[in-house]
This record gives structure tokens, C-alpha cells and sequence, in this order.
């Protein structure tokens, strides 16, 4: 099973509602599922009567762009070691949302150039930054110099 997500999903958001059946009676089809694997951080709940996923955090593309939860349904049966369970797989794809407007590193830049500098020298390579609260991303891409004074798009140089 497969479930897409906007990265703006706040924890409580329904994921999916998981079925399965027992054809046992009494404990031995009291169903109990769990999350057993896939979701280290705790970012998904599951109720262990009705299997219904939810979100238990708010999902974030720049943290994790997929989650491939195994979720397990174990019957009530007595002994313990009498009970059955079976093993079924929920990946959630989150989507990733255009969150921030790129920022420059400062406000405002101060170059100082001798007359004499040879065409093609880069001037100065304007560092932009796409602010996430989880991390800060430098765009930075290498690119040959411009042989005039405007600012390339792709680069940043000047
Ligand atoms: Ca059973
Ligand atoms: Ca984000």
C-alpha cells in the first residue's frame, strides 16, 4: 500500500486504515496492531484496536522523502506463544511544498576591484540560502566566470 503526503501534514492527519480479519472467534481473532518497523523517530501512531496510521509529528520533505512502515496484526490468542500475527507494508511518500523564498547571505555586499583586474576574474560569488527551520541549504554552484558585470542566474557570480 501506498500513500502520497504534502509535506505540511500536521501530526493527527489520517494516513490509512488497515484491514484485516481473523476467521477465529473470541481472543484467538482480537486483533493488536503495531508499528514494528520503519518509523525510528516515532512519526507515525497506529491504534492497536483498529489499525487506523496517523501522523504523530508534523512531516517534513527536507527531513525524509518516504517511509516504508511494517505493521504487524497479532490475534489474543492464550498462551502467547499460541498467537498469530501477520506482517503487511505502508510506504507514505511525502510530497515536498515550495516553503521558502531564497535569502541572501547578507543584505547588502561591498567589493573592492583593482582597475587592472583581468577580464573573466570572478568579482564575487553571492552565497543564497533556502531557509528551512531544519537546516539551511547553500546553493553554491560551480560555473565559469562572466566576462561582464551582470549576474548570472545559475551562478551567482559576479
Ligand atoms: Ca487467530
Ligand atoms: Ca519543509
Amino acid at each position: 500500500m501506498q500513500v502520497e503526503f504534502y509535506e505540511n501534514a500536521t501530526a493527527g492527519s489520517s494516513v490509512t486504515q488497515l484491514q484485516c480479519t481473523d476467521l477465529d472467534l473470541g481472543p484467538n481473532s482480537a486483533l493488536v496492531y503495531s508499528i514494528t518497523d520503519g518509523d525510528p523517530d516515532s512519526y507515525f501512531n497506529i491504534s492497536s484496536s483498529s489499525g487506523k496510521i496517523t501522523t504523530a509529528r508534523n512531516l517534513d520533505f527536507e527531513d525524509a522523502q518516504s517511509y516504508s512502515l511494517t505493521v504487524e496484526a497479532r490475534d489474543s490468542s492464550s498462551p502467547i506463544n499460541s498467537q498469530l500475527a501477520s506482517l503487511s507494508h505502508v510506504d507514505v511518500i511525502v510530497t515536498p511544498l515550495n516553503e521558502h523564498a531564497p535569502a541572501f547571505s547578507q543584505p547588502s555586499y561591498n567589493v573592492t576591484i583593482s582597475e587592472n583586474t583581468t577580464i573573466g576574474t570572478t568579482v564575487y560569488q553571492l552565497l543564497l540560502q533556502i531557509m528551512t527551520p531544519a537546516r539551511r541549504v547553500r546553493l553554491r554552484s560551480p560555473c565559469p566566470a562572466v566576462h561582464h558585470s551582470t549576474l548570472t542566474r545559475s551562478a551567482g557570480l559576479l
